[in-house]
């Protein structure tokens, strides 16, 4: 089985310091809680930014300077922006990270409903222009299913050419309006992905931890952060992301599955060296 790669999603667009203080806005917190996962064995940080006030942004600068930042004490990190945003952002404004021609961003195949009135909205025009110059910047994109039809939806697109071989998704299991995070769930999602794919699980909440143990034992990979739960045991908040994969890396250690540095993340990926 090969190692396993944790993710670490140390941010997000919605969750705020009001949910757990320790979730970081500035430029100086992004780079505190990206050391912390990464020194606990994470070898991909999953990248939302924000203003200093915590309201969301995909502004290009603002991605540069955390990235530059984040490299410098963490310099062979693989960072993965997100291209997701926020909602009711607009396509040009997500992609603007891409710009920056990551090794990686996310690529989110469907529209869903995101709590309350909110809509992430992703028509299928949008997922084959993000595909196209996602191709043409050189950037591996993670394919963010929130349902199974998002993986139908990949798999239609790939075939047609906006998505390339071998493919990487993120089952992010658990949002209200997404698929939800149970045993019979994963095996479904997991099943229904071609057999050179590669997945890592991103549990909402209380999946976050059940969904890892499913994904250790099966060779899949496994993100946390604060973005999707900021509690490190039922009603027990996290001190930071690092304590969320510290406790990923002691799961694997007692299932007997090794944790991937990057270089190893990168060629298990198929990303440059
Ligand atoms: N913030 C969500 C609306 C991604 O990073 O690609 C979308 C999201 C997905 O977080
Ligand atoms: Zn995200």
């Amino acid at each position: 089985m090969e190692k396993l790669i944790i993710t670490a999603a140390i941010c997000g667009a919605e969750v705020l310091k009001e949910h757990n203080p320790a979730v970081p806005y500035t430029v100086e917190e992004c780079v505190r809680e990206a050391k912390s996962a990464y020194d606990a064995g994470a070898s991909i940080i999953h990248l939302h930014v924000r203003n200093d006030d915590g309201t969301p942004t995909q502004d290009k600068n603002r991605f540069k300077e955390v990235m530059d930042a984040i490299h410098k004490v963490c310099p062979d990190v693989i960072i993965q922006p997100s291209t997701g945003g926020a909602v009711g952002m607009t396509n040009d404004e997500r992609l603007q990270p891409t710009e920056l021609s990551p090794e990686m961003a996310t690529l989110d195949c469907g529209t869903l409903n995101f709590g309350g009135d909110e809509v992430f909205t992703n028509t299928e025009n949008t997922i084959k222009y993000f595909g196209e110059k996602m191709i043409e910047r050189g950037i591996k994109p993670e394919l963010e299913v929130f349902d199974k039809s998002m993986i139908d939806m990949a798999l239609r697109l790939h075939r047609k050419g906006y998505i390339k071989s071998p493919m990487h998704f993120d089952f992010v299991m658990g949002v209200n309006g997404g698929i939800s995070g149970e045993m019979r769930d994963f095996v479904f999602l997991r099943e229904s992905i071609p057999a050179d794919a590669t997945y890592t699980v991103a549990g909402i909440g209380r999946y976050e931890f059940p969904l890892a143990a499913l994904a250790i034992i099966d060779g899949g990979h496994v993100r946390v952060g604060f973005e999707d739960n900021v509690y490190i045991s039922k009603g027990v908040l996290a001190r930071s992301n690092g304590e969320l994969v510290e406790k990923v890396a002691r799961m694997a250690k007692e299932m007997g599955r090794e944790i991937a540095t990057p270089a190893e993340a990168r060629r298990i990926l198929g990303l440059a060296q």
